[in-house]
């Protein structure tokens, strides 16, 4: 029904603490798509292959220091980087799966002390994703998992705080998945709201911005 509706590929946004198996579950849910003929991409962000990614890299293994609203702003203009090839993949009917987005970006550096809303403001216009994916997992039992390493962010303080604002972030459209079961059960349970969100675009569905 009309020329906003035309068939397209689906926007699958994974998001969690640290940990949490995004993507252990991002890269399976690709295959599984591949797997049925559809086509699927994996994306992460921050993508550390553009030049403002290897600025976030450098900053996030502690090899250079950065003012929180200048690093918010450069995780924000990684994602502003590819939006137009995200856009053109989606719209050629390519799905993309993608690990960490926006609500990354807000989570963290609102969990830092920045205002939430000026956290929010450089990513609206950015293409909403069609599905949000939370893998919930109490920070302690993340923590649990192989240990942090030495990324900055890698510390058990702090992913409370940032599970928190992740929790003011949420809304109902969220589908929220318990991350403590084993990989195959969530597997399972992110394939079927996967596919079904696929087969939803293929259909046609209208691309929408954030934050609307
Ligand atoms: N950041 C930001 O500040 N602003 C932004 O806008 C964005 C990001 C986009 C980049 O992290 C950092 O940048 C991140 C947020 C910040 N900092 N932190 N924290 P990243 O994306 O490069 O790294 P990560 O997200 O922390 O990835 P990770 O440590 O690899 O975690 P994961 O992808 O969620 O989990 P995993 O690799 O699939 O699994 C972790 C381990 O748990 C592994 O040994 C698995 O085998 C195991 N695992 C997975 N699932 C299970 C289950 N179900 N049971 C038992 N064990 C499991």
């Amino acid at each position: 029904n009309g020329a906003n509706t035309e068939s397209r590929g689906a926007c699958i946004v994974l998001e969690g603490l640290d940990r949490s198996g995004k993507t252990s579950q991002s890269t399976r849910l690709v295959s599984y798509l591949e797997g049925l003929g559809h086509s699927a991409e994996l994306w992460r962000f921050p993508d550390r292959t553009t030049s403002v990614g290897q600025m976030i890299s450098s900053y996030l293994s502690n090899e250079s220091q950065l003012d929180d609203h200048t690093v918010h702003l450069l995780f924000s203009a990684n994602r502003w980087q590819k939006r137009s090839l995200m856009e053109r993949k989606l719209k050629a009917g390519t799905s993309l799966i993608i690990d960490r987005y926006s609500f990354s970006g807000v989570a963290f550096s609102s969990a830092k002390g920045l205002d939430f809303d000026w956290c929010k403001a450089p990513e609206i216009g950015l293409l909403a994703p069609d599905l949000v994916l939370y893998l919930d997992i109490p920070p302690e039992k993340a923590a649990e998992r192989g240990g942090y390493g030495t990324e900055r962010y890698e510390k058990l303080e702090f992913q409370r705080k940032v599970a928190d604002c992740y929790k003011v972030l949420q809304d109902p459209s969220w589908k929220v998945v318990d991350a403590q079961l084993p990989i195959e059960e969530i597997s399972k349970q992110v394939q079927e709201v996967g596919l079904k969100c696929v087969e939803q675009c293929l259909k046609g569905k209208q691309l929408s911005l954030l934050w609307s």
